[in-house]
């Protein structure tokens, strides 16, 4: 048993994690609270999208090692994988919810043994590691159960949507224990498939080098959409603006884009805002410009195009080359259009159908449908595909390109 992981919360981290602790040998037990996707797993079959995951999980299942249930099992080893989002208050701060990361520290007091070792994957507010500690201690407690001579250490999760199952075993990671043997556990064990170096520091370095990371693009994103709102004013071309300035030897702009998406990069740095208000001022700054870049592209739409038109927005998801339209800046300007009075098509060659929330007001149709049909494009995500597009091909009808990739 002691060599046994068991991983709680079979999302987008949870899952390839693992999976490939179960293709190396490792007997894995899954958990997660929903029936649906237990069962799914089980089924050698995923609930999530991300390329080459499919092949991997029905491996890991087929060979044995990987099993998914809905309470923790007794293991040597658990890693918490759930999800931390934030809460707005009725003031408009948005707080770290850790409702889910409580609740899997507690779920633990029932089957944890001494010199366990338990793993926070979620990205975490600088003390939670500390917290997990705290919540097991203190359910083991209420469970009549002795004190145990536990392990916890933070690793935080670092791959890129798009691009998991490569990044999981070729980026760099960061164990943070709470002691060092914690820190010596977790890098031995994550030493079982990551073929990249694996630093050790303490926990609250590892939580916020985490979200450092995130908070650090986010404010490189924000100086790019920054940008592209200053050269608007001054009727200045952005693409050809940052090309010329990214020459220089020691200057590197990200690209401007109708805003800030997905679950990581437009919540962590609230963590660290929420933590030290006063001095991240810059991340405040920097999530507010972000956040209000939708509205600014809204406003040029609603300057161009009369209510009525039947606008065609080329791409849905939260970014380049998945089918991932959680938090997706784009799909919210195309719902908000429909909700203006435009008609609004999409072309998301990513996506077979919409989600409920957003059937009815979209109207999911082919590029030549979306050519023979709309008044006017939308441009909001960068696919591969759409970079094929050239001027000509929209027929002198107008074109909104946000991301500056039609030539
Ligand atoms: N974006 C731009 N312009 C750019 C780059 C990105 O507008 O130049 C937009 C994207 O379109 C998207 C958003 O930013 O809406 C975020 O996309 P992303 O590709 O930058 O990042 P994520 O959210 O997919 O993944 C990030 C990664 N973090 C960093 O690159 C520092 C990933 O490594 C993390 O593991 C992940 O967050 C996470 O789970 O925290």
């Amino acid at each position: 048993m002691s060599d046994t992981i068991c991983v709680l919360g079979l999302g987008y981290i949870g899952l390839p994690t693992a999976s490939i602790f179960a293709t190396k040998g490792r007997q894995v037990w899954g958990v997660d609270v929903n029936p649906t996707v237990v069962e799914t797993i089980n089924h050698g079959r995923i609930h999530i999208h991300e390329p080459d995951l499919d092949v991997l999980v029905r491996a890991a299942v087929q060979s044995g090692n990987l099993k998914a249930t809905r309470q923790p099992v007794p293991a040597g080893t658990y890693i918490i994988a759930v999800p931390t989002p934030f809460k707005v208050t009725p003031q408009g701060e948005r707080l770290a919810d850790l409702s889910f990361v409580e609740a899997a520290a507690r779920s633990l007091a029932a089957v944890v043994a001494p010199g366990n070792l338990i793993i926070l994957e979620s990205t975490s507010p600088v003390g939670t590691t500390e917290k997990v500690q705290g919540w097991v201690a203190d359910e083991l407690q209420k469970q009549g159960r002795p004190p145990l001579a536990l392990l916890y250490a933070h690793c935080p999760e670092r791959i890129l949507p798009g691009q998991m199952l490569k990044e999981l075993v070729a980026n760099d990671r960061i164990v943070g224990g709470l002691t060092p043997a914690a820190s010596e556990a977790a890098k031995k064990l994550y030493a079982t498939f990551c073929s990249a170096a694996i630093f050790v520091t303490d926990a609250r370095t590892a939580e916020l080098a985490k979200l450092t990371e995130n908070a650090f693009r986010d404010v490189n994103i924000a100086f790019a959409n920054e940008l592209s709102m200053i050269c608007d004013k001054l009727q200045v071309n952005v693409w050809d603006l940052i090309r010329l300035a990214n020459r220089h030897p020691r200057v590197k702009i990200l690209q401007p884009g109708p805003g800030v998406g997905g679950h990581c990069i437009a919540v962590d740095p609230w963590f660290i805002i929420e933590a030290a208000p006063a001095e991240a001022r810059l991340l405040r700054m920097a999530r507010e410009v972000n956040d209000a870049k939708p509205q600014h592209i809204l406003a040029q739409i609603r300057q161009r195009f009369p209510v009525g038109t039947t606008l065609a927005c080329l791409g849905l998801t939260f970014k380049a080359n998945v089918d991932d339209l959680r938090e997706s800046p784009a799909l919210a300007i195309a719902l908000q259009l429909a909700s203006e009075g435009y008609r609004v098509l999409a072309v998301e060659p990513h996506v077979r159908t919409l989600p409920p929330a957003s059937q009815g007001h979209l109207q999911l149709v082919s590029m030549p449908e979306a050519l023979a049909q709309a008044a006017g494009f939308l441009l909001l995500v960068d696919h591969r595909v759409f970079g094929e597009l050239r001027l000509a091909d929209f027929q002198g009808k107008p074109l909104l390109d946000t991301r500056g990739l039609v030539k």
